[in-house]
């Protein structure tokens, strides 16, 4: 068998910030900027819902308990290197250099035109899977190209169902494109638990079927993702082909602020998985280690506040986008069917 099957979850550290496996060499200066993006993501992600929930932006789904995954998938990237994500990649978007005010944009309803494209991020993606073949495609072109480039390629565990995931593996293998899959198992897909998308032990199983290795880590230490992500972007930079990850983790919000996830999950589990959360542990590694203090993680706090509140301001001194774009924005000509939609809208409101 060329690939050995995940047989081990892999961890460096354990849910009390205890190291049960050997660190990564990273200096003290990024393994702050780590714990700093992770309390970002937290903040914003809760101050987004807020802002949903008086009416001030739209549908928003929050990322909270998944920050340990989406900066460890994000950190071993360079600049030219690509990233390619679902709606719950926000954070991961914002290692990745996304402006965090242009994310909050679309969240008002006005998508910038290639906002994240400078970054090297797709726009992220809401219609599941289709953004795993558009990362083999980059992929592909990179080889094609000769560049030294690598994508990585995330989506949910839900997103695994769909023909497009296993289509886009399909390819990567077969080709060896220079791509590392990313799934964010956070146990759920709306109110459809993990078991019912597969009867396989883990995800990440289905690596070896497409011709490439499957690692299981845990998704809520930092260390480890980053560990896991790093070792396969370096094999796919060195042409030894693509790879699939299956972060283990959990998502401890609602699916989006249009969910009410009481209904369809217990709070056992909730307590199980708030019990493992993935900031606790890493502050508590950083302060173990003495790289954090009780006052430092204070600061860093009310400075990220400071930061979202000067975001938030910005965000809503812009005027509202203009409606006509909803048209102009989808093609680079408009079809006949856009034209009168567009005309339909605008005499409704008055401006034809
Ligand atoms: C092709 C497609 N089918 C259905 C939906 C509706 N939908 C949006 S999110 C979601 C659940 C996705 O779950 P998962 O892939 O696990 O990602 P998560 O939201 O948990 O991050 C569904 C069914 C969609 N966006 N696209
Ligand atoms: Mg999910």
């Amino acid at each position: 068998m060329p690939f050995p099957l995940a047989h081990c979850i892999h961890q460096v550290l354990a849910p009390d910030g205890k190291l049960v496996g050997a660190a990564p060499d990273l200096p003290a200066d990024q393994l702050f900027a780590m714990y700093r993006w992770m309390v970002y993501g937290r903040l914003y992600s809760d101050r987004m819902v807020a802002l949903q929930r008086q009416g001030r932006i739209g549908t928003f789904g929050p990322l909270n308990g998944q920050e340990a995954a989406s900066v460890g998938l994000a950190w071993p990237l360079q600049p030219a290197d690509w990233l390619v994500g679902s709606y719950r990649e926000l954070l991961s978007y914002m290692v990745k250099g996304v402006s965090p005010l242009a994310l909050a944009e679309t969240y008002r309803g006005y998508v910038g035109d290639g906002y994240a494209l400078d970054a090297h991020c797709l726009p992220y993606q809401i219609v599941l899977a289709t953004q795993v073949l558009h990362a083999v495609g980059i992929a592909m072109g990179m080889q094609y190209d000769g560049k030294p480039d690598v994508v990585v390629g995330v989506c949910g565990d839900g997103a695994t169902s769909e023909g497009d995931f296993n289509e886009a593996l399909n390819f990567a293998g077969v080709f060896k494109a220079p791509i590392v899959f990313v799934v964010q198992n956070n146990g759920w897909a709306i109110s459809v638990p993990r078991r019912q998308q597969t009867a396989a032990e883990y995800i990440a199983h289905r690596g070896p079927a497409f011709g490439m290795p499957g690692y299981v880590v845990d998704g809520n230490d930092v260390l480890a993702v980053y560990q896991v992500v790093q070792d396969a972007v370096a094999r796919a930079r060195a042409g030894d082909g693509p790879t699939l990850i299956e972060a283990l983790t959990y998502r401890l919000g609602a699916h989006t602020t249009a969910d009410d996830p009481k209904k369809y999950r217990l709070d056992d589990e909730l307590g199980e998985w708030t019990a493992r959360d993935p900031l606790p542990r890493f502050r508590t590694y950083l302060m173990n280690q003495n790289l954090l203090d009780p006052t430092a993680d204070e600061r860093l706090h009310e400075a990220i506040a400071a930061e979202l509140q000067s975001l938030v301001e910005t965000l809503e001194a812009q005027p509202p986008q203009d409606a006509a774009d909803l048209f102009d924005l989808v093609y680079a000509e408009r079809t006949p069917q856009l034209n009168r939609q567009r005309a339909d809208l605008l005499a409704e409101l008055g401006r034809e």
